[in-house]
């Protein structure tokens, strides 16, 4: 770090010394990352205009960004880092953020919403937690034309927001446990360069921040909350998660341990932090004196929790489920699930076939499934199938002259292309059999790609190989910081993937443990620790497989 004065930095400060700082706002001058926006490459001008507008194999950097923007998903604003996010892709947030929110209301968690800002004297109570932070945290430090006499930060997590509240509140085992939940926007100003969903500097979440007792029952939380987040990615996005602990090195440093959901792109080989569930202990509940009364009278300090899922979830869907049509979208986030796109030929009866699609769209509407009947005069069937396809709508359903004669419809699902004819006496189950098939398949289809993907090692020499070929790697660890130090920096050194790099959408050549999976988990195949296994990396005496990758 310079050592030159931000506002993080003012910590005892004189009136004159805020508008110093103020004044010269900035001697440190930011250091902005280049944002790539979507350039229409030149060319073959029709190719270029279907679909993604170019491979997901040979450009990926570039398909994400012309899919998330050609799908209506993004739309980019004049602010590095800060997008727009259109009702194609807020809807998705919606369902992940209706099946998340009913099931911890099943557990009793509350939703609340606290304050946006956060004074300089809470957000710093807590050292450990804000140490490697406080350069992305964004402050406020004027009101018009007049400096603030103490600047405010905008919240970039709610712990020491929340927190003295809760010492407040919390003065008996009775008050005990306190559950509570907000759904809320978070600003990072995040010096990588930014990607849509994954890393930008504004996005939102949800953040679980919860008190007991004693620890058992902290400790039961993480795991169950950790759980509904593999089922927001497995059984609604289709994408399959390792659960684990993060390494000494890699935790939440403000808390005891934290457990983490690691999702993995195929496309670039990178595992990629899907969401966190964190045991705080007693740290913050000792920095806020959150104390309370115990059962036998005397004093005892709460036991916390802090767990949250971001927007995130949106681009990592997109990436493992997209291709060169576009996004490819599970049936249950999808804000449409099948389209009818009547079908006009020439001397045909049109009506007859507009008003058959019309019943069909009314039926499966009315069935609760999330139907558009797509019948804009002015556009042909090819372009309608071609914009459907790039917004990865489950099902098309075409209905012609010939199909209303026989009592059928073709269903073409997304997910392969392959089509099939349903009666239209039997729509309703027939489309919903469908999404129920297509959601399956789009789920192992994606575990069965991760999983071969995922490559077990003992030596050293095949680490980098194996990241190199895209994968991610289960090897014998010894857990040791100092050696995930040493892994870090050997792995930079001997990466060859320097041209990925290069294009900016890969970070560094550098692996880092993702997670140290948790046992018996369905589709994540765990090797046995022997007495004499040796680690990987520095051959002392291994503890646990661990999970390694390059990752974002
Ligand atoms: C950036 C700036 C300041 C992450 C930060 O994971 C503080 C932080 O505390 C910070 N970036 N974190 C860790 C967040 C921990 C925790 N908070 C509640 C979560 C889930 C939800």
């Amino acid at each position: 770090m310079s050592s030159e004065q931000t506002p993080m930095e003012t910590t005892t400060k004189t009136t004159e010394q805020v508008v110093a700082v103020d004044k010269k706002p900035r001697e440190k001058k930011e250091k902005k990352p280049v944002e790539k926006k979507p350039v229409e490459k030149k060319g073959d001008v029709k190719a270029n205009l279907l679909g993604a507008g170019c491979k997901k194999e040979e450009d990926f950097s570039e398909w994400y960004q012309n899919v998330i923007t050609r799908s209506e998903m993004i739309d980019y604003y004049d602010i590095s880092g800060c997008y727009i996010l259109r009702p194609w892709a807020y809807s998705i947030w919606e369902q992940i953020q209706a099946f998340f929110d009913a099931e911890i209301k099943k557990l009793d968690v509350q939703n609340a919403y606290f304050p946006l800002l956060v004074s300089e004297k809470a957000l710093t109570t807590e050292k450990d937690h804000i140490e490697g932070f406080a350069p992305e945290v964004a402050w406020v430090t004027k009101s018009g034309d007049s400096s603030l006499a103490d600047p405010v930060a905008i919240r970039p997590t709610s712990e020491t927001i929340m927190y003295p509240a809760y010492a407040n509140w919390i003065r008996s085992h009775r008050d005990l446990p306190l559950k509570l939940n907000q759904w809320v926007n978070v600003v990072r100003w995040e010096f990588k360069r930014p990607v849509p969903f994954l890393r930008s500097r504004e996005f939102l979440w949800q953040e679980g921040h919860t008190a007991f007792a004693n620890k058992e029952e902290a400790d039961e939380e993480v795991f169950t909350i950790l759980d509904l987040y593999r089922r927001v990615y497995e059984e609604l996005l289709c994408v399959p998660v390792v659960k684990g602990i993060k390494s000494e090195k890699e935790k939440f440093a403000g808390g005891l341990y934290t457990t983490t959901i690691e999702g993995f792109i195929p496309t670039n080989g990178r595992g990629i932090q899907a969401a966190t569930s964190h045991a705080l202990g007693q740290n913050f509940s000792k920095m806020f004196n959150i104390e309370f009364e115990n059962d036998k009278g005397g004093k005892s300090l709460a036991w916390q929790n802090s767990w949250g899922l971001t927007t995130r979830t949106i681009g990592v869907m997109v990436m493992v489920h997209g291709d060169d049509k576009g996004l490819v979208l599970p049936p249950r986030i999808s804000p449409i699930q099948a389209v009818v796109i009547p079908l006009h030929f020439k001397d045909a009866d049109t009506s007859a076939v507009d008003s058959k699609a019309k019943e069909i769209a009314d039926q499966l509407k009315a069935a609760g499934i999330r139907v558009n009947l797509d019948n804009r005069p002015n556009y042909n069937p090819g372009h309608k199938y071609n914009h459907w396809e790039l917004k990865g709508v489950p099902i098309r359903i075409e209905i012609g002259p010939k199909d209303v004669a026989s009592g059928t419809v073709i269903c073409c699902r997304r997910d392969t292309a392959e089509k099939s004819k349903v009666e239209i006496s039997n729509i309703v189950t027939g489309v919903k059999e469908l999404l129920d098939n297509i959601q399956s398949n789009l789920f192992s289809r994606a575990v069965k790609e991760r999983n071969d993907h995922i490559v077990n090692i003992n030596e050293w020499s095949e680490f980098v190989p194996a990241l190199d070929k895209k994968n991610v790697v289960l090897a014998p660890w010894c857990e040791k910081v100092s050696c995930e130090d040493s892994i870090k920096k050997k792995s930079s050194e001997e990466s060859k993937n320097k041209a990925e790099e290069e294009k900016g959408f890969c970070l560094t050549g550098a692996a880092k443990s993702l997670c140290i999976p948790l046992q018996n988990q369905e589709h994540v195949k765990l090797p046995e620790i022997k007495e004499d296994t040796k680690c990987f990396c520095c051959q002392e005496k291994a503890t646990k497989y661990t999970l390694f990758g390059r990752s974002y």
